[in-house]
């Protein structure tokens, strides 16, 4: 449906277009030749062809769009039914398109491919996969704020939060948090980039001089880690039990700036061993957020990362970007930066005990070998001080 409605306005653009083109009468005047912009956010449509500009709300938009084509031809009716519930997608779905082309074929198609994200956006926010406030129990409003990592929480937080960092000198990650003065480990709010909103992450004050962001923590396996591209890419889990940050947040915590990796892993008698890289970061989204930097090893944990994981895309269930014929994830139920799988996943089934089948648990081959299933692990992350 989102399509159909979208397909109005192209037609409107298209009529701009068409005119720029072949028309000069005065009504078309005022569609210049010259690139199109199209911004479309979850509340506005805003549309420039030339040195002019239209600004709508994108839900009136929509909706008058609508009643346009019914009075234009009432056969239309039958076709558009009544809109369903409206869930704001996450502010980080939001799509900026700038369109180039002049030729009306090539507008069409670039059209369809906003249209299409736009109705994908939609999709997975009406499949539920947006939590909403009613899910997470009585909690007030800061409480859900504090709790929930990644995908719910632009959502949640919009109506009482200022989240937009206007104003706001907020630390970009937790080594900041501490420099402000900040030396109890706990939940902070940080913002990676200026662009983004700020996000509520743990930093750890207290291991090794502190500063840290806890991009992955598991301890209980109360967080199923079994999850697909959309929620390792926003984050998922609780801030005070296990989570993952969020390959988006790991990519704009770590690609900016030299950062260093803490990983922690415990047995299941308790007993911690370290791996430290003094160089860590993944790429972006379209570079398949590739474990693209990862150097400087040390630690009684062994390094099982390097040889095997570095420089590999991130796989999830329903992304398969690893080197295997078929796709690692789901064999060992969970993301990843798989290669022909792995030797090490942190993210691997939470079994705490011996693994019946190797590598099916929380792996680290070089800590306590292959079958073993470890009890827990912590990923940190912390900028590199000269
Ligand atoms: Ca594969």
């Amino acid at each position: 449906m989102i399509v159909a409605r979208l397909l109005y306005f192209i037609s409107i653009l298209l009529s701009c277009s068409f005119g720029a083109v072949t028309n000069n009468n005065e009504k078309n005047a005022s569609c210049a030749d010259g690139p199109l912009g199209i911004s479309i956010t979850k509340e506005s449509l805003n549309i420039q062809i030339g040195g002019k500009k239209w600004d709508h709300n994108l839900n009136e938009f929509i909706e008058s769009s609508i009643q346009e084509a019914i009075e234009s031809n009432p056969e239309n009716k039958p076709d558009i039914v009544e809109p369903t519930p409206e869930i704001d997608p996450p502010e980080t779905d939001v799509k900026n398109v700038t369109l180039e082309e002049t030729d009306p074929k090539h507008i069409i198609k670039q059209l369809e491919t906003i249209s299409s994200e736009l109705q994908n956006i939609r999709n997975v926010c009406q499949q539920s996969e947006c939590v909403s406030a009613s899910s997470v129990g009585n909690l007030n409003n800061g409480d859900i704020c504090n709790r929930i990592v990644g995908i719910s929480k632009p959502q949640l937080c919009d109506a009482s939060e200022d989240n937009t960092g206007a104003n706001k000198n907020i630390p970009r990650n937790c080594k900041e948090v501490q420099e402000r003065g900040q030396t109890i480990t706990g939940i902070y709010e940080i913002q990676p980039n200026s662009t983004l909103k700020p996000i509520f992450v743990l930093c750890d004050m207290e291991t090794r001089d502190g500063g840290w962001t806890v991009i992955q923590k598991r301890f209980d396996g109360s967080e199923d880690f079994d999850r697909n591209w959309r929620d390792y890419k926003f984050g998922f889990g609780n801030l005070k039990r296990e989570l993952w940050i969020g390959l988006e947040n790991m990519y704009q915590i770590t690609a900016f700036e030299a950062s260093e990796l803490l990983i922690e892993i415990t047995d299941r008698d308790q007993i911690k061993a370290f791996a430290h890289y003094k160089g860590f970061g993944i790429g972006s989204e379209p570079e398949g957020y590739v474990l693209n930097v990862l150097n400087g090893f040390s630690g009684d944990a062994g390094d099982s990362l390097t040889e095997h994981h570095f420089k590999n895309k991130f796989t999830t269930k329903d992304l398969d970007q690893d080197k295997h014929p078929n796709n690692c994830a789901v064999l060992f139920s969970s993301g990843w930066w798989f290669n022909n799988c792995h030797v090490a996943n942190l993210n691997g089934k939470y079994l705490n005990i011996q693994a019946p089948v190797a590598f099916t648990g929380l792996h680290w081959r070089d800590f306590r070998g292959q079958p073993y299933s470890h009890a827990g692990s912590r990923m940190l992350v912390r900028p590199v001080r000269p």
